[in-house]
């Protein structure tokens, strides 16, 4: 057998093998939701006709041609009783594009479709675009907002680094064939996180968003914001306000989204977010979530102190270490909830919970007492109730 067929012979098998791999939820948890033994997609997951040539006459080592580096970051729907996942794959270039990936039951068996989204582009091209999140709108499309990246035209000479990220708009009805739409406007310099509200708010398109100054650093931006646009085909938002704060010494100290569109609930909105607080070994990424009002989802009515979800083991190292990110989350009608969350910006994990599960924890779950002091009283005030238990 040629060096190319046995290659090709062996790639393709162990492909197989890790498409059909079952996973495993790890048993005990902390009572808020499971994780499972496998991330759901990697780099591998990449078909092999995405990477090489299959030609023996061009490619007679079967040799990789176009790597890929990472998949991450993904929006997250169900169609049909479908999950789908739409990846951020990031190409040995560093260049991101969006590829679908379906599963019958959203924790294995994820396989991306044979050719990744085409995205149209506007006028202004897009050197890099990441990160989206998919909703079900109420006015029949489905809409993926997007974080579009171009070089900054203001940037001095030889400052090769400095980017300008924006929301980019596109729609569907099948995740095939894709709309773009003009991107978002709104006064800040930057923006990055921003979220699609799945339903209309005062008569107008509702968006979260994430101002920021600068590309990484968000200045004297920040926080989770708010806007209304009349329009979703040129989309403004004229008033943006910030609904859920950075702080200081919290999770979320240096910089927060939102993650994917939030999950409506009888008790309110219930988001998943992303903190970002500093350290000694760099930026540490984790989740967390609240909820929100039903009629006025830019009013907080529970926040829950601290993370919902940390990098751990494996998923603290990556491109991006100590970094966990969600931004696609699938709840089902009969109120299961799949939390697709990226780590280290280079594999996809789902964690497994209930909405009712997640409604207990948001309302029952302290705030942050926000000093040691007090944090200490807060503990010992359950430690008394429960020895007057036991
Ligand atoms: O590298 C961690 C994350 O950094 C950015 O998120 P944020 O804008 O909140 O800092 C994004 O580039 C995201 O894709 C990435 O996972």
């Amino acid at each position: 057998m040629s060096i190319f067929e046995e290659r090709k012979k062996l790639l393709t098998e162990r492909y197989e093998n890790l498409i059909q791999r079952k996973n495993e939820r790890i048993p005990y948890g902390n009572g808020v939701y499971e994780r499972y033994k496998y991330p759901v997609l990697t780099a591998e997951h990449a078909p092999l006709i995405w990477k090489y040539d299959f030609n023996p006459e061009t490619n007679p080592y079967f040799s990789e041609r176009l790597g890929v580096n990472g998949v991450f970051n993904p929006g997250a729907i169900q169609l049909n009783g479908k999950f789908y996942l739409v990846a951020r794959v990031e190409g040995v270039d560093r260049k991101s594009f969006f590829a679908v990936a379906e599963s019958d039951n959203g924790v294995d068996g994820f396989r991306f479709w044979d050719r990744p989204v085409v995205l149209p582009e506007t006028d202004e091209p897009d050197t890099n675009v990441y990160d989206m999140r998919l909703v079900q709108h109420e006015d029949g499309w489905i809409y993926g907002l997007f974080c579009t990246e171009r070089k900054d035209p203001d940037a001095p000479r030889g400052d090769l680094s400095s980017a300008i990220a924006q929301c980019g708009i596109a729609r569907t009805k099948d995740l095939v064939t894709w709309e773009r739409l003009a991107d978002l406007k709104t006064g800040s310099p930057q923006q990055r996180n921003v979220v699609l509200h799945p339903e209309f708010v005062e008569g107008k398109y509702a968006f979260y968003t994430r101002p920021q100054d600068g590309f990484i650093d968000t200045g004297s931006g920040g926080g989770i914001g708010w806007g209304l646009s009349e329009s979703i085909e040129n989309a403004v938002i004229d008033k943006e306000i910030i609904i859920d704060e950075r702080y200081y010494h919290t999770i979320k100290e240096v910089k927060n989204g939102q993650g994917p569109a939030p999950i409506k609930t009888d008790r309110g909105w219930l988001h998943i977010a992303h903190g970002v607080r500093n350290t000694a070994a760099g930026l540490r990424y984790v989740l967390y979530a609240f909820l929100s009002d039903l009629e006025k989802p830019y009013e907080v009515t529970h926040r829950p102190g601290g993370h919902l979800i940390a990098p751990e083991g494996e998923e603290r190292v990556g491109d991006v270490s100590n970094v966990v990110f969600c931004n696609g989350v699938i709840a089902t009608d009969r109120g299961e909830v799949f939390i697709y969350y990226a780590s280290s910006d280079t594999r996809i994990h789902v964690a497994t919970t209930t909405v009712d599960r997640l409604l207990d924890y948001v309302m029952n779950t302290p705030e942050d007492a926000m000093r040691s002091y007090a944090c200490v009283e807060q503990r010992i005030a359950l430690i008394d109730r429960n020895l007057s238990l036991v």
